[in-house]
């Protein structure tokens, strides 16, 4: 009956040898297989961030020429500025500082037009732009003409602003939002792209034929078929731009004191403080007069003695491998949302609890660059 005897013990110990030997194989194949999967995954996520990362350098450098050539134009002394808003209250006199603070708002204002930063389409209102009528679209931006007249109208701004009278890269924006609109093709708009296609204008050689400078076409394109081009990052999500990013912290924009004040004071445009200079604006039962919001946010801190003008530099972000901004939210800091859940509405996540942290992969020209740092 040998088939019925049971196996030596030395046989269940070589059985089980044989069995610890397979199982440790599958353990090294099935490693090997995680390891080279997961290596060659991290390899190409980190291929994407360097590509993005070389792509936000080039358009780092493409916005710093624009923003030096619009801040520097002579072109920003035909706008409508109103002098009267410069009128030294203490003698009643138009004073050299007054005719040099005119020429700032002017210069403020052009360079906004010559970088726009947003649009909206539809009837939504836009600061103090007048809608422009695109066939039967109505487009509102930074690129439309100002207007006194309007229902947001605009304090500093002495008669309505011709067409004609908008500096060219405003131009080169209606014309290709025009042709979109002869095309039929805008109505496809969808308003988390806005901010990408406004940079590809900005930085385009000829937005006609589709290039930039040391941009790869791949990362060029048309994600919501508007017929706007949009500059896309590795993970083909739009890479977006912020002119003047109030509350956006990094390392050209540290954090300075409690909220509501993220940035350090002195703009750009307006070193000497001119705009925000006491001397001209009136403080009223809510704080300072906002002048102008979006390149000049002053402080509404009722205890402040005087407003500032924050020092903010263009922001050209990437949402990173997770395609997640997060912008909106800093749970140790409220009072940040108070500004900027306006300004960053048309974010393509309004912002969930789920993005908590997602910018912390975010890549941006803030990290890296040394153009702005002597400004
Ligand atoms: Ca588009
Ligand atoms: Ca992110």
């Amino acid at each position: 009956m040998a088939l019925l005897r049971q196996p030596s013990p030395k046989a269940r110990q070589a059985v089980t040898l044989v069995e610890i030997l397979v199982v440790m194989a599958l353990i090294a194949i099935v490693a090997a297989f995680v390891l080279r999967f997961g290596g060659v995954t991290q390899l190409a996520e980190r291929a994407k961030i360097r590509a993005t990362q070389r792509i936000i350098s080039v358009l780092d450098q493409l916005v710093y020429q624009k923003f030096q050539q619009a801040s520097r134009g002579s072109r920003a002394r035909v706008l409508p500025v109103d002098m009267s808003l410069s009128l030294d209250r203490s003698d009643c006199s138009y004073s050299e500082s007054a005719r040099r603070r005119a020429t700032v708002v002017a210069r403020l204002r052009t360079v906004r037009q010559e970088l726009p930063e947003l649009f909206l389409i539809g009837n939504q209102q836009y600061r103090y732009h007048s809608p422009l009528q695109l066939g039967s679209v109505w487009v509102n931006g930074d690129f439309a003409p100002l207007d006194p007249g309007s229902a947001l109208s605009d304090p500093m701004c002495r008669r309505a602003q011709s067409r004609a009278e908008l500096p060219p890269g405003a131009q080169r924006f209606i014309a290709i939002l025009e042709r979109a609109a002869t095309n039929g093709t805008l109505a496809n708009h969808q308003p988390e792209t806005a901010r990408a296609e406004c940079l590809y204008v900005i930085v385009a050689d000829d937005p006609e034929t589709g290039t930039v400078p040391g941009i790869p076409d791949s990362n060029l394109r048309d994600s919501d078929g508007d017929g706007l081009l949009e500059i896309v990052d590795a993970w083909d999500n739009p890479i977006l731009f912020f002119l003047c990013p109030y509350g956006y912290r990094s390392s050209l924009q540290p954090a300075k004191g409690k909220p509501p004040v993220p940035t350090v004071s002195g703009s750009l445009l307006d070193p000497a403080g001119l705009v925000t200079d006491p001397v001209y604006i009136t403080r009223g039962p809510g704080g300072w007069q906002v002048v102008d919001e979006a390149l000049f946010p002053i402080t509404l801190w009722p205890n402040r003695q005087r407003p500032f003008a924050y020092r903010l530099y263009p922001l050209i972000v990437s949402a990173g491998p997770d395609g997640l901004f997060g912008l909106m939210r800093d749970p140790n800091d409220p009072s940040y949302f108070d500004r900027s859940a306006t300004r960053l509405r048309d974010l393509p996540s309004p912002g969930t609890s789920s993005e908590v942290g997602a910018d912390a992969d975010n890549l941006d020209n803030h990290t890296a660059s040394t153009l702005w740092e002597a400004q």
